[in-house]
């Protein structure tokens, strides 16, 4: 077994100011190994023995000197250039250094005091890392100065764009990990400077992190020749500047030569286009960092190379608790930072490093950038009720919901127009889904060339449409965690796309609200349209309510679902969503005309229950019970239970119908599981205690049987939904394909109700006949049959 410790080069201690960069960074690095291996000694004043050192060696050096090395310059460049920077850790699994920066800029004891600026402090810093009781080893929620866990990599570079938006004094650093770059996300995010205004947006400094490896292999652009990294980079939009080598000081000098011309390229870009010079196209600056993977750790462990290679990874030596050899290495690794140097006796910081860091908020690890919930201000909201339709009997007028959205969503973007802190995203669909009257007031974002035929297209356009769903979530995310607000729409089915993007938001504020010095950021908010009931140009591909079953497995407090059954209750229950903070607020609802059921006044209340009975579609008003709960929960299930509902009262004019809407999906679950949930008593009020529940579903059926198990009468709920039966077919067929048609919801109603099915036999067959004959009709003429086409509620309010 052998090891041998990179030489660093003593710099000189008369101390140019990169000698004493360089020592900031020795004390970044000696802190992260600390993180990584000590339970106690933190200054190595004694021999390390078994005791000083964890159990379980948790957490990622390859990255990490990396990370501080960037971090030390980047303090260089905010000292002096009185600069607002916002730190994006691609690679957050090097946690250890983004956590060491934060301490040694005074911001992390300045949030948990109990990790003093001081030898003890210094111990439990170490000790709580990947510890039991501690904190976790990413950039997470945790991390001063974070808004990027980068635990699933993929997401720096367009979370740093979303940051940018709309803070024109604002310059994201994001490190961009090279293994990062294969993800798709990452590979997309490149083009996110199309959409950068140079006026009116902050700048994206993408630093790539070349350190030539992943964890067990190398990465297609560390193989890559300067060559053709640059003619790549150029493709992309960018102007790239190479920092390559490994001795330290001569890195410093081109790091530090490299970043000023970098944020001189930054500053003349905004200059001229903030003087309202006409430019050509912007080629923004980026730095191509080509270092050694685990740079300054060991070059050899046990004769297998570690630094510069794969091996650097996570923990380059890793028995130091049971081989004495290797705690020798160790100690040997960790004292070649002289720790002597860059700590004082008591464990500060010496002074002449400190002064290198900025001071207060110009700290990385205080900027409120990264406490987005600081610079949060209130979306202004106008009245929903101004755009609300006139319904003036339920059934008998059409509607488009999300066309009045749109209506409502002009008026957002005016009332917000100064505060400059409200987008739309969506790939593409914003005029699809019928959003497009925002388009009297905004425009889309685009940067690229413009011909004279394009339509709505501007340079400071609010609306941001690329096809790239993974660009829309990230970037209103990015957008979010940096105090603004906004929505993104999107086909239904296409949304699954960011199931795993979803899933890491969720954690986010998961964690981010058990942190009190955490200030709540604004909901991020889903309209999902041109939803499965409804692809009428499309098909099965683009058939899947799937994404409320993903959705629904994350924390209560954090997810909320809705499902408005017409314009006026989508207008109510998107407006409630912009007015919420620290949540993730999915909305379905349909683009397409469809009947329209409450007024504004019903929608108020009806919304605000999240659930109810809708009393004139109901005959069971005399204080008997029902003999059957009819409940819907979506659009398309709502007018097809209110029309099978017609069909019943018709039929079998004697049977006790009760009908229950659903707009949020969490109020069915148990009041101790959702703080939306309902009350056992007030569940069994509305669904009873035994009737048979007929519940017609937008999605799959699963979901609403996961929701209410443990309701007194979940035996008797029959769900209908999605059955993963779809084509291109027409809008009544689809349902029928599913069973989740007026005439399949009146037949279960029948066969449930008990002593029904003897005496309703012609009804049945009634039923029946006519699913035959619209199967014929569909099949001769394309189109559904006139009295379905055409149907509309027969009863009153
Ligand atoms: C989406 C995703 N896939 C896989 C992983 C597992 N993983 C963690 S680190 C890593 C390698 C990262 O390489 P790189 O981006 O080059 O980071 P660095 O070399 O700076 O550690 C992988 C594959 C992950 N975190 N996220
Ligand atoms: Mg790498």
């Amino acid at each position: 077994m052998s090891i041998e410790i990179s030489d660093h080069k003593t710099p000189d201690l008369s101390e140019s100011p990169l000698a004493l960069l360089d020592r900031y960074w020795r004390a970044a690095n000696y802190l992260s190994i600390g993180q990584i291996y000590l339970l106690d000694n933190p200054l190595l004043k004694a021999p390390l023995t078994r005791d000083h050192v964890k159990a379980r060696l948790l957490g990622h050096w390859g990255t990490t000197p990396g990370l501080n090395f960037i971090y030390a310059h980047l303090n260089r460049i905010i000292r002096a250039r009185d600069a607002d920077i916002l730190y994006v850790c691609g690679p957050g699994h090097g946690g250890p250094g983004m956590v060491a920066n934060t301490w040694l800029d005074g911001s992390y004891s300045e949030i948990y005091p109990a990790i003093s600026e001081d030898a003890d402090g210094m111990r439990r810093l170490f000790r709580q890392f990947s510890f039991p009781g501690g904190i976790p080893s990413h950039a997470s929620p945790d991390t001063p100065g974070s808004i990027h866990e980068g635990g699933e990599l993929g997401y720096a570079l367009v979370h740093a764009y979303g940051a940018a938006f709309d803070n024109p004094d604002l310059t994201v650093a994001c490190v961009v990990g090279d293994g990062e770059a294969e993800t798709g996300p990452l590979a997309a995010s490149w083009h996110s400077n199309k959409f950068l205004d140079p006026v009116r947006d902050g700048a994206v400094l993408p630093i790539l992190h070349l350190n030539g490896y992943k964890i067990a292999g190398p990465t297609i652009l560390g193989r890559m020749s300067d060559v053709v990294l640059r003619k790549l980079f150029e493709g992309y939009g960018h102007e790239p500047f190479f920092v390559e080598g490994s001795d330290p000081m001569d890195m410093h000098g081109q790091m530090a030569t490299t970043l000023d011309l970098a944020f001189d390229r930054i500053a003349e870009i905004q200059r001229t286009a903030r003087a309202g010079v006409p430019t050509a196209t912007v080629r923004w600056p980026m730095i191509i960092l080509r270092s050694p993977k685990g740079w300054t750790g060991p070059k050899h462990v046990d004769g297998k190379k570690v630094e510069g290679f794969w091996r650097a990874h996570q923990v380059p030596i890793a028995e130091v608790r049971e081989n004495e050899a290797h705690r020798k290495l160790l100690e040997s690794w960790m004292h070649s930072y002289r720790p002597e140097e860059l700590f004082d006796e008591s464990g500060r910081l010496m002074p002449e490093l400190r002064a290198l860091a900025p001071d207060g908020a110009k700290r990385m690890g205080s900027t409120p950038y990264a406490n987005g919930g600081h610079l949060c201000r209130p979306l202004i909201r106008p009245d929903w009720r101004l755009h609300a339709l006139d319904v003036p009997t339920p059934g008998r007028t059409t509607g488009e919901a999300t066309r009045a959205l749109g209506a409502y969503l002009t008026d957002v973007l005016r009332l917000n127009a100064t505060a400059a802190n409200f987008r739309i995203m969506g790939p593409d669909e914003t005029a699809s889904n019928r959003l497009d009257a925002v388009f009297e007031v905004t425009d889309r974002v685009w940067t690229e060339r413009i011909e004279p035929y394009d339509e709505h297209l501007a340079r400071d356009g609010r609306v941001m449409e690329v096809l790239s769903e993974h660009l829309c979530q990230g970037w209103l995310e990015g957008y979010v965690l940096t105090g603004r607000h906004g929505l993104f729409n999107c086909y239904e089915a296409f949304v699954h796309i960011v199931d795993s993007m979803f899933n890491q938001h969720a954690k986010w504020l998961k964690v981010a609200r058990g942190l009190g010095w955490r200030k709540p950021i604004a909901s991020f908010n889903y309209l999902l349209s041109s939803h499965v009931w409804r692809q009428d140009h499309n098909g099965f591909s683009h058939q899947d309510p799937g994404f409320l079953d993903h959705v629904v497995n994350k924390k209560a407090d954090v997810v909320r679902v809705y499902l408005p059954p017409d314009a006026n209750c989508l207008l109510r229950v998107a407006d409630h969503c912009f007015g919420t903070y620290d949540r993730i607020n999915v909305i379905v609802a349909g683009k397409q005309p469809a009947p329209q059921w409450l007024t504004a006044a019903e929608a108020e209340s009806h919304c605000a229950a999240g659930l109810g009975i809708w009393r004139w579609a109901s005959n069971d008003g005399d204080g008997a019970e029902p003999d059957v709960v009819m409940a819907c929960a979506g659009d398309v299930p709502t007018l097809e239970t209110i029309a099978a509902v017609d069909l019943l009262r018709e039929h079998l004019p004697d049977l006790k119908i009760r009908v229950v809407n659903v707009v949020d999906l969490m109020a069915l679950q148990p009041d101790s599981v959702h703080p939306h949930g309902l009350s056992d008593a007030d569940f069994d009020s509305l669904f009873t205690r035994d009737r048979p529940v007929i519940f017609a579903f937008h999605g799959y059926p699963a979901l609403i049987h996961r929701l209410i198990y443990r309701r007194t009468n979940h035996a008797s709920f029959h769900v209908r939904g999605f059955q993963e039966e779809g084509t291109t077919t027409t809008p009544f067929d689809m349902v029928v394909c599913n069973e989740l048609d007026r005439f399949h919801l009146a037949i279960e109603a029948i066969d449930r109700v008990p002593g029904l099915r003897d005496i309703a036999g012609y009804a049945k067959q009634a039923f029946r006949d006519r699913l035959t004959a619209h199967r014929a009709y569909v099949e001769e003429y394309g189109e559904d049959m006139p009295d379905i086409r055409d149907w509309a509620w027969s009863g009153g309010r």
